[in-house]
C-alpha cells in the first residue's frame, strides 16, 4: 500500500509527498520527530508534520543561510548557529577557514541524535572539534551573552512551537547583545508569498535594532511555492563589504554570480518591505 504524506502550506493547499520509507519516528518532548525517504527528494527530517530539509535540495537553503553572512564578516571566528539540529548550517559555517568555534543551539536533543544517524551527510559535521552542541532553549542561550559572537545563524523550524519565540523583537534585542562590536545575523524569515506579514514585521523589528538590515532570497524547492527568504542584521558591515567567494570552496549553489545578486530583490518584496 502507498504511504503518503501531506505537508498543509496553507487552509487552502496541501502538498503530498510519496514515502518510501520510514526510517525513524518518536515523539520528543518538543514535537514529533520523523525521519522519512522519499523518492525524488531522498531521506528528509520532518518536525510535526513539517519538511525541514531534504538530501536533495537542502545545499541551496543551507549555503545561503550561512555563506552570505559569513562573507560579509571580515573575519569570522566564533559563530552561534541556533535550531539547525540537523546539522547542515554548521557544516557550512565550518568551511571557512577561520572558523574557532561553533555553538549549536539545538532545543530537542532527538533531532540532532536522529539526524546524527540517518542524515550523516549533514550531521556528521558536528564530530568536528570545533563544534559544541548545547541541548537549551535558544532564546535564553542568547540571553546570557554579551559581545561574544561574530555571526549568529538563525537556522529555525517555523514560527509554530518551540521555535515562536525566535521570530520576535526581543530575541533580535538579545541577538544584537550576544554579537561582538561588528557583529551581524542572519535568519531564515519564511515565504513572502504565504508570511508576507511575519516578513514584515521581522523586518521592522530588525530595522529598529541594527543599522544595518538586508532581505535576501533564495529558491528552494522543498519549501514552498515560490522563493523563501532570509533576513540579515548587521552591526557594522554592510553588503559591499563582502569578502569574494574563494572558488576553492566549490560550494554547489553558492558563487560569484549569486553572491554579486544576493540582495537583489524582485519588484513585490521590495514592495512588502
Ligand atoms: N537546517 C534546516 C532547518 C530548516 N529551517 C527552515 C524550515 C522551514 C520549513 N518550513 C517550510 C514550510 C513551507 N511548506
Amino acid at each position: 500500500m502507498e504511504l503518503w504524506f501531506t505537508e498543509r502550506e496553507t487552509d487552502n493547499i496541501k502538498v503530498q509527498w510519496k514515502v518510501n520509507k520510514t526510517l525513524y519516528s518518536k515523539k520528543s518532548p518538543f514535537q514529533q520527530v520523523d525521519i522519512v525517504e522519499f523518492t525524488e527528494f531522498g531521506r528528509a527530517l520532518v518536525l510535526d508534520g513539517i519538511i525541514q530539509t531534504t538530501i536533495f535540495d537542502e545545499f541551496i537553503y543551507h549555503e545561503m543561510i550561512a555563506h552570505v553572512p559569513l562573507y560579509i564578516h571580515q573575519k569570522p571566528e566564533r559563530v552561534m548557529v541556533v535550531g539547525g539540529g540537523d546539522g547542515g548550517t554548521v557544516r557550512e559555517v565550518l568551511k571557512h577557514p577561520t572558523i574557532k568555534q561553533v555553538d549549536l543551539v539545538e532545543i530537542d536533543k532527538e533531532v540532532v541524535e536522529s539526524c546524527k544517524k540517518y542524515l550523516p551527510e549533514l550531521a556528521g559535521c558536528l564530530a568536528d572539534p570545533r563544534v559544541n552542541v548545547y541541548n537549551v532553549d535558544g532564546f535564553k542561550f542568547v540571553e546570557e551573552k554579551e559581545g561574544y559572537y561574530d555571526v549568529i545563524i538563525i537556522d529555525s523550524s517555523d514560527p509554530i512551537g518551540p521555535a515562536i519565540g525566535l521570530f520576535a523583537k526581543p530575541f533580535y534585542q538579545n541577538v544584537y547583545k550576544a554579537l561582538k562590536g561588528d557583529g551581524l545575523f542572519t535568519a531564515q524569515t519564511e515565504s513572502p508569498l504565504f508570511n508576507s506579514q511575519l516578513i514584515r514585521d521581522v523586518y521592522s523589528g530588525i530595522k529598529e535594532i541594527f543599522p544595518i538590515y538586508y532581505l535576501y532570497t533564495a529558491q528552494v524547492p522543498t519549501y514552498s511555492i515560490g522563493p523563501w527568504t532570509f533576513t540579515l542584521g548587521s552591526k557594522k558591515y554592510k553588503k559591499e563589504d563582502a569578502r569574494l567567494y574563494d572558488e576553492n570552496m566549490k560550494l554547489r549553489y553558492f558563487n560569484k554570480e549569486i553572491q554579486r545578486s544576493t540582495f537583489d530583490l524582485p519588484q513585490y518584496i521590495k514592495e512588502l518591505l
